[in-house]
């Protein structure tokens, strides 16, 4: 089944839970295990990223780790165009509507489509909105940041991204920030697309989850929270804060 159809059947069910591992931060036996534990818990789907661009080496075996661990897809999230693995379920073709730097717009992407093409890689396209405080990927990314009370100017790249005809948008406030994306943003997004949305950065707990899905977040992903001691206990938490 094509991870898009995956997708499809899963949010007709209620949210999605996905779980970023970077694979630069742990070894790729660890990857394995982590993957294997947010299946366990009920993570839907493990997304592979990282601000910096992973070896070749590295991404290939992380993925094939992750496979031999769990059964839920894996999609990757690149950096650039310098790394792909074919062992990959899909591939989150994110455009950065609010960077400075075509490359992250469009450019890279033209770099890679026909690659990915003779691959026969799926492709899940997606509208990404960098918010305050963004951090690094927002830095890298050259982003214009969203200010975290500028929701007019949220609503509109995220009708940009439906217009353009993309399957998802997603708010993003980037990989280790203090606080997810506020909930009155996240309300006022979701009030005017008819598309997914997709909610990512600084949601470390129960309570933050309840707030980001109750404001409307289709998708919720969380990096962070499996770094740390105790992450099956914390995961589990917002699994459950998620599809309660
Ligand atoms: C995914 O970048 C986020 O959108 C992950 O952020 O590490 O803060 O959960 P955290």
């Amino acid at each position: 089944m094509k991870v898009k159809e995956y997708l499809k059947n899963k949010l007709s069910q209620g949210a999605v839970h996905i779980t970023l591992i970077d694979p630069s931060r742990q070894l790729p036996e660890a990857a394995g295990r982590l993957a294997q534990t947010a299946q366990e818990v009920g993570s839907d789907l493990v997304l592979i990223g990282s601000s910096t661009s992973a070896s070749q080496r590295t991404l290939m075996e992380t993925v094939e780790a992750i496979k031999e661990k769990a059964t839920i897809p894996v999609i990757f999230l690149p950096a650039g165009a310098e790394s792909i693995s074919f062992n990959l379920d899909a591939l989150l073709f994110l455009s950065m509507l609010n960077s400075r730097n075509a490359g992250f717009i469009s450019k890279s992407h033209a770099g890679i489509a026909l690659i990915l093409k003779r691959l026969g890689m799926e492709t899940i396209s997606v509208g990404y909105i960098l918010v305050e405080p963004g951090m690094k990927i927002g830095e890298l990314g050259e982003a214009e940041l969203v200010s975290r009370d500028n929701f007019w100017q949220a609503i509109g790249y995220a009708l940009t991204a439906e217009f353009m005809g993309m399957d998802y948008v997603y708010l993003e406030a980037g990989n280790g920030a203090a606080q997810p994306i506020p909930a009155g943003m996240i309300r006022a997004v979701k009030r005017e697309i008819s598309i997914p949305l997709i909610v990512g950065g600084g949601i470390r707990t129960a309570v933050d989850a309840r707030r980001v899905r109750q404001a409307g977040a289709d998708i919720v992903i969380t990096g962070t929270v499996i770094e740390n001691a105790g992450y099956r206990e914390r995961l589990r938490s917002i699994l459950s804060a998620l599809k309660e």
